[in-house]
């Protein structure tokens, strides 16, 4: 039996696929009414195919609590917030884990951290902590970081097709841990050691974090010299080593735009490249309010409260709005003292900000200058609406309007 802690955004579809494919799975969660929606036949965020999943694992005996239970394995997938101020990952949810599973377990407990950590953190934070407790690491506890790698928007798919890093101190254990996961996952499963498994994950994060920036700083000088560059991109990536990522209004979620600074936090002489990569990626939601008033000035338009945010979340179909790129304009928004500008996300249903609309018809009815923050795929299916309306389109999804 296995315990997956933690029913987020990883947690929550890890446990139902482990449990859709055979294993005798409890998932717990701290929140009560997490739980409560769970047990009451919903699911808690959108995401493809995770109803059909849902029904899949509930079907095969899943159960839902707010109590630990003693399983012989605990998968951690509790969320690692970093602290903005010195860049440093804060392992508290995980170390708390760690410690409820240390009251109950057995020995012989393997214990299974998929959450996301700074290189270093399990030999410096949860060994000392499995100790302290009186437990033998190797005998008693064995311990496994299996960070997650799947994309948001297409979660489902990626457990299943997107090969995995085991980490752990055995390759006994981490065989074990492997063929666990092989019960669901198709693609190539490697056992290699803990530090490696987690630095391996957050370079992962860091090499996407450092090629978006790139797209960007093109964007930024192609803007001041008037080339296209989505053009020049498009181009550029027919040579057949070249591939540019999309620039666009900035990095968002919970691990692109954070797992970057656990190496600058941690080796600050030595990251040059990802440390400029973060600040470029973290200027583009300035730079889109620029071009929102170059394209105003250009317009005689001076009216904000008739200029529109079209997207919140931080990408296209999710409903996640962690460090969302329109989030960070408009907290630089309030830093200019200018009113707030309007917003509307088709994929979030409740009121975020002070100036959110929750029908697209009314938001449109408000507005004569919309910013596309974001390409949900409603954008695409309603481009008809649009007309008449200026545009700057920061995903390059409407042709004829102003970009980035
Ligand atoms: N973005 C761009 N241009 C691009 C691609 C993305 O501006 O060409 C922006 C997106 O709009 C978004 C941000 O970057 O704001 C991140 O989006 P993403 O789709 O690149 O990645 P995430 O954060 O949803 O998921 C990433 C994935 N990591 C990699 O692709 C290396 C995923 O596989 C990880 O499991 C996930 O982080 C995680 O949890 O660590």
């Amino acid at each position: 039996m296995i315990n997956v802690i933690g029913l987020g955004y990883i947690g929550l579809p890890t446990a139902l696929i482990l449990a859709a494919n055979g294993t005798k799975i409890i998932g717990t969660d701290y929140n009560e009414s997490l739980i409560g929606t769970l047990n009451a036949g919903k699911t808690t965020f959108d995401e493809t195919g995770i109803e059909k999943l849902y029904k899949e694992a509930v079907d095969s005996g899943i159960q839902f609590s707010n109590k630990y239970a003693e399983a012989d394995m605990y998968i951690i997938t509790v969320p690692t917030p970093y602290e903005k101020e010195n860049k440093k990952i804060n392992p508290s949810f995980i170390l708390s884990a760690v410690e409820s599973i240390l009251k109950i377990c057995k020995k012989d407990t393997i214990m299974v951290i998929e959450s996301t950590v700074s290189p270093g953190t399990i030999d410096k934070f949860v060994r000392p902590l499995i100790t302290e407790q009186g437990f033998e690491i190797g005998t008693d506890i064995h311990l496994v970081h299996a960070p997650e790698r799947i994309l948001p928007g297409n979660m489902i798919h990626e457990l299943k097709y997107n090969s995995r890093t085991i980490g752990a101190d055995s390759t006994e254990i981490g065989e074990k841990v492997k063929a666990i996961y092989q019960t669901f996952c198709e693609a190539e499963i490697v056992v290699t050691d803990i530090r490696t498994a987690e630095m391996t994950k957050v370079v992962e994060n860091t090499f996407r974090d450092i090629n978006i920036a790139f797209a960007n700083e093109l964007t930024k000088i192609c803007r001041s010299d008037d080339m296209d560059v989505h053009e020049i991109i498009k181009i550029a990536n027919m040579h057949p080593r070249v591939n540019i990522l999309n620039p666009g209004p900035g990095v968002g979620g919970h691990c692109i735009s954070v797992d970057p600074w656990f190496l600058v936090g941690d080796y600050p002489g030595l990251t040059n490249i990802i440390l400029t990569a973060r600040e470029i990626n973290d200027s583009m939601p300035e730079f889109v309010l620029e071009r929102i008033h170059t394209i105003m000035k250009e317009h005689n338009m001076k009216d904000f409260s008739r200029v529109g945010l079209y997207g919140l979340t931080y990408k296209q179909d999710v409903d996640d709005i962690r460090e969302s790129p329109t989030l960070q304009l408009l907290e630089n928004m309030e830093k200019h003292l200018a009113p707030a500008l309007k917003v509307y996300d088709p994929m979030i249903n409740k009121k975020i900000v002070e100036s959110q609309y929750l029908s697209f018809d009314e938001f449109l009815n408000e507005i004569d200058f919309m910013v596309v923050m974001v390409s949900h795929s409603h954008l695409k299916q309603h481009i008809d609406k649009l007309n008449g309306k200026l545009i700057l389109d920061t995903q390059n999804i409407i042709s004829g309007a102003n970009t980035l």
